[in-house]
């Protein structure tokens, strides 16, 4: 049957956080991907009706597409766009479906908008001819593999896993090995994991808090912008850590990278994971000295001290910028 529906249902620019790609520093750190999907159905049915069971229930789309994009990792985009069709195209009413799916983080030669594959299958009749109001449409309105995949309320707005950008304020700490090259190469993982570097103060050589014996710190304080669950950015922050063989031996001792999160916009969380002000932020030379001078308005606000004993600045914020200037451009 040839198939010439206009009918579609569209969900652009959906934004998740996945490990898919064929280099190791994507599936340690992964990256964002964005998929467009364009759903061909008949919407006769649902038109006339009003009733969600009569339509292809998007929110359930969603899950099930969120549940391909962040699972298991592959290689290909390739592939991961061909589970997505599947995944679609198991939903009863959807005849035909096309997903755009988009890498903007793709480790190429240079600044790219992004790499994308663009595929379609489907073009086949619909499953039922559900053409008239009453008529027993709707029975099926999942994939194939439901249940797990179902959203939660029907007809609700999908529940995006990312919101609008979150001002976040980041330490970063080092006190063994090249204690400069642990900072930067950790700032410039967490850019290639998505974040993006607002401001970021200079770097202080520090006096240890907690645990004295043992060696100086280098310590400095970012600003950043992060489309990002606070989970997902405690996830980064600790696969950065990792990244630089940072074990848990002791706590408040020697380590070759800390990342710790500070701020996340106003909020406060407190979960087993997280907790955010971070705790001990508010009696920190080594964090409050760099913050700031990063943003001085801030420490007003929130009646925080500016404390500056036991931290001296070893290089300022403007040649950490351009150094981190560099390496992305060396990078490309
Ligand atoms: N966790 C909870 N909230 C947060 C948060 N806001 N940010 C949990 C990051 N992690 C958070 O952290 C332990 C657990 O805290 C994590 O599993 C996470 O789920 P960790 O990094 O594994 O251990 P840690 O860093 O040794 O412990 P802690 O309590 O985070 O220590 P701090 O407070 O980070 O202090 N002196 C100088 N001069 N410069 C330093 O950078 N750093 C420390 C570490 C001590 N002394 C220092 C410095
Ligand atoms: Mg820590």
């Amino acid at each position: 049957m040839s198939l010439d529906r206009t009918d579609k249902i569209r969900l652009d620019g959906l934004r998740f956080y996945g490990y898919h790609g064929f280099l190791p520093a994507e599936r340690e750190l992964g990256q964002w991907f964005v998929v467009d999907l364009e759903l061909t159905a008949d919407l006769s049915l649902p038109a006339a009706t009003d009733a969600l069971a009569d339509t292809i229930n998007y929110a359930a789309v969603y899950e099930a597409v969120k549940a391909v994009m962040e699972g298991p990792p592959v290689d290909l985009i390739e592939a991961l766009a061909g589970k997505v069709l599947t995944v679609c195209l198991g939903f009863a009413q959807v005849e035909k479906a096309r997903v755009l799916l988009k890498k903007p983080q793709a480790p190429l030669g240079g600044p790219i908008g992004y790499a994308a594959v663009e595929m379609e299958r489907g073009g086949r009749g619909p499953a039922q001819a559900a053409v008239e109001p009453g008529a027993e449409a709707g029975a099926e309105t999942g994939p194939a593999t439901a249940g797990e995949a179902v959203a939660g309320e029907a007809g609700a707005t999908p529940v995006a896993a990312v919101g609008p950008p979150h001002t976040v304020w980041l330490s970063l700490g080092s006190n063994l090995g090249d204690r400069l090259a642990m900072l930067l190469g950790g700032v410039r993982l967490l850019q290639r994991a998505g974040l993006i570097v607002e401001d970021c103060s200079g770097i202080y050589e520090t006096k240890p808090v907690g645990y004295a014996e043992q060696p100086d710190f280098y310590n400095l304080v970012l600003r950043c912008a992060a489309t990002l669950t606070p989970a997902a950015l405690l996830d980064i922050c600790q696969k950065t850590e990792a990244v630089f063989h940072r074990r848990r031996d002791e706590r408040w001792g020697p380590r070759t990278l800390d990342v710790d999160i500070l701020l996340i916009d106003d909020l406060t969380i407190r979960t087993p994971r997280l907790t955010v002000p971070h705790p001990r932020l508010t009696e920190r030379a080594f964090v409050l000295g760099p913050l700031g001078e990063i943003n001085r308005e801030l420490l007003t606000a929130k009646g925080w001290p500016w404390l500056k004993e036991g931290i001296t600045l070893q290089i300022s914020a403007a040649d950490v910028k351009m150094i981190l200037e560099l390496a992305a451009v060396s990078d490309s």
